[in-house]
């Protein structure tokens, strides 16, 4: 009987419930990937009127809570239909959009303990959240939460070197004092308040479970060295905000056995594992595989940069998170909001909507650009803080308003982003090591003349894994490694050794790279850079 247990081929599932979409990816043990889906909200879910998976409204931006559920209704009857078999699932981790939260409303405990197979989550869950649209990370409209936060603590120094960031408008804490201050019986009325990550997991776990370290590292409320909550930072928004957060989790937690209502309705086995869902980019740090030395590059909806590092050096500029896979060390971060929307922008206006016409154009022009940088920031940036519009710069620093050419504009958004990437994780102190890679992931990754120019302005070799979304990749090896006994039997790296040989090389910087992008010229980015700070002021 148990020699046949051990035949029974064994899989695991990794979700990413992140900004446009919800992605899930399924695993065998050897790391293989046997089935991929997605629901795409503003496509599949139009009911929601979302664009690109939020709405705005000035600084606001939030996402319908339900539509979260909805969309997890959708994935589960869809991986259904493409002949997923799930009761060869043994294990379910995944990932969230980062610092995004969702208010769980007094008595919502006891609705998930009593879902009832034969109906959908979405109509079964409709009533269960005291908020209906949940603040996400695009949004930007606690500037005064966070200097208030600032100022309780003594500065923002002290915040920075206690919870690894400065005070950040995303950040949940800083969303959560709002909503007690502006909507008062909403905070009231709330039994717990879960990430993204944590409430995805909840939703498998039939149970609202903690929050993990890593992802809790987003909120502005997190001790970096001792990982529980600071408290004077919870009597900051109120002292019941422990109790409505319950604890801090490892990253590498069980969170508990899948419930009765997916076994039932989906026939997920009893004992299906459910592993602690974390941020998106702290998953895809583990669906990476990132080694020290290793820059981990994400081009999704937002852009982020991330390593692994072993002291904590958090600065004004950044974040440091705990590290999701490697316990004792840290993870450093940089996050930009104007990813792939700016991208689809400039290329709707300058590319007739086509990537194969943009990547025609970048490609034509030469690379430097012929001096001439821009920067472009559809949102207010999160580095440099704030900063909002096109700004354009001729050779000689000149602000200029438009390129004479459409290859120009194309060339000074593509270089312009990435030379923000290497001058920001350079001030961090991040050095690519002597084997370090740059590994790319998120959708844009799979923009070989992209990849061409994050290879030149690093002057190093870009790699890449078959399948884009390593968050959710991320949380099937997470929860690999935990139905094998998780850290304390087996080390993640051993458990994705594999990994290796499926990383391919993806470009390699042209011979004039390192000339081109030299000191000088970072010094000239950041130059102008502050430029564009100062003239916001
Ligand atoms: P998220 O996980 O944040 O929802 P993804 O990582 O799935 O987002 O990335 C979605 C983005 O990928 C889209 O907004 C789109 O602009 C971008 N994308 C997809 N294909 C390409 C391509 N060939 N070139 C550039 N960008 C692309
Ligand atoms: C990270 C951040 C975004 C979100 C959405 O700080 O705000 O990257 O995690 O991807």
């Amino acid at each position: 009987m148990e020699e046949e247990e051990q035949n029974v081929e064994k899989h695991f599932i990794g979700l990413d419930l992140s900004t446009q979409q919800i992605k899930a990816v399924v695993i065998d043990e050897n790391l293989q990937v046997v089935a991929e889906s997605a629901v795409h909200f503003d496509s599949m879910l139009p009911e929601y009127r979302t664009h690109g998976g939020v709405n705005i409204s000035g600084n606001v931006v939030t996402a319908p809570t339900i539509m979260w559920v909805k969309g997890l209704d959708m994935l589960l009857d869809k991986l259904r239909v493409e002949g997923v078999e799930f009761s060869k699932v043994k294990g379910i981790s995944g990932a969230g959009q980062q610092h995004g939260s969702v208010y769980w409303r007094i008595g919502a405990q006891k609705i998930l303990e009593e879902l009832q197979p034969e109906r959908f989550l979405h109509d079964q869950l409709a009533s269960a959240f005291s908020l209906l649209d949940s603040p996400i990370w695009m949004d930007s409209s606690t500037t005064d939460q966070c200097a208030q936060l600032e100022e309780f603590l003594g500065g923002p120094e002290t915040l920075t070197a206690l919870t690894g960031s400065r005070a950040y408008e995303r950040f949940t804490v800083n969303q959560i004092k709002k909503i007690s201050i502006e909507k008062k019986e909403v905070y009231l009325n709330t039994e717990r308040i879960s990430l993204v990550s944590s409430f995805a997991a909840s939703i498998f776990a039939g149970k609202i479970v903690d929050i993990d370290w890593s992802d809790g590292s987003g909120m502005n409320l997190l001790n970096l060295t001792n990982k529980s909550w600071v408290p004077q930072i919870l009597n900051f928004v109120g002292d019941d905000l422990e109790a409505k957060l319950g604890q801090v989790i490892r990253t590498d937690s069980i969170v508990g056995r899948i419930s009765t209502y997916m076994q039932e309705r989906y026939g997920f086995p009893e004992d299906c594992l459910i592993g602690a869902f974390t941020g998106d980019n702290p998953s895809s740090m583990a669906g990476l595989g990132i080694r020290k030395g290793d820059l981990g590059y994400s081009l999704g909806t937002s852009d982020t940069v991330f390593a692994c590092v072993d002291q904590p050096n958090p600065q004004l500029t950044g974040h440091i998170f705990t590290n999701p896979i490697h316990t004792s060390a840290y993870m450093a971060m940089l996050c930009y909001k104007n990813g792939s929307l700016t991208r689809e922008r400039v290329r709707n206006d300058f590319a007739e909507g086509s990537w194969e016409k943009f990547n025609q154009l970048l490609d034509s022009t030469p690379r430097g650009n012929f001096g001439n940088i821009g920067v472009y920031y559809d949102l207010p940036e999160i580095v440099p803080a704030g900063v909002q519009g096109d700004f354009r710069f001729n050779k000689s620093d000149e602000a200029v308003k438009k390129f004479s050419s459409a290859e120009m504009e194309i060339r000074a958004l593509v270089e312009g982003q990435i030379l923000a990437k290497r001058f920001h994780a350079e001030r961090m102190g991040f050095r690519l090591g002597e084997n370090g890679r740059v590994l790319v992931t998120g959708g844009a990754s799979a923009n070989k003349a992209i990849l061409q120019v994050i290879a030149d302005v690093f002057n190093s070799n870009v790699y890449s894994l078959p399948a884009v979304n390593s968050a959710a990749l991320g949380g099937a090896y997470r929860a690999l490694h935990l139905f094998k006994g998780g850290t304390e039997k087996i080390s993640y790296d051993e458990v994705v050794s594999k990994l290796e040989a499926e990383i391919t090389l993806a470009a390699e910087p042209n011979k004039d790279a390192a000339t081109i992008y030299n000191k000088e010229l970072l010094a000239r980015f950041a130059n102008l850079e502050q430029k564009v700070v100062k003239s916001m002021t």
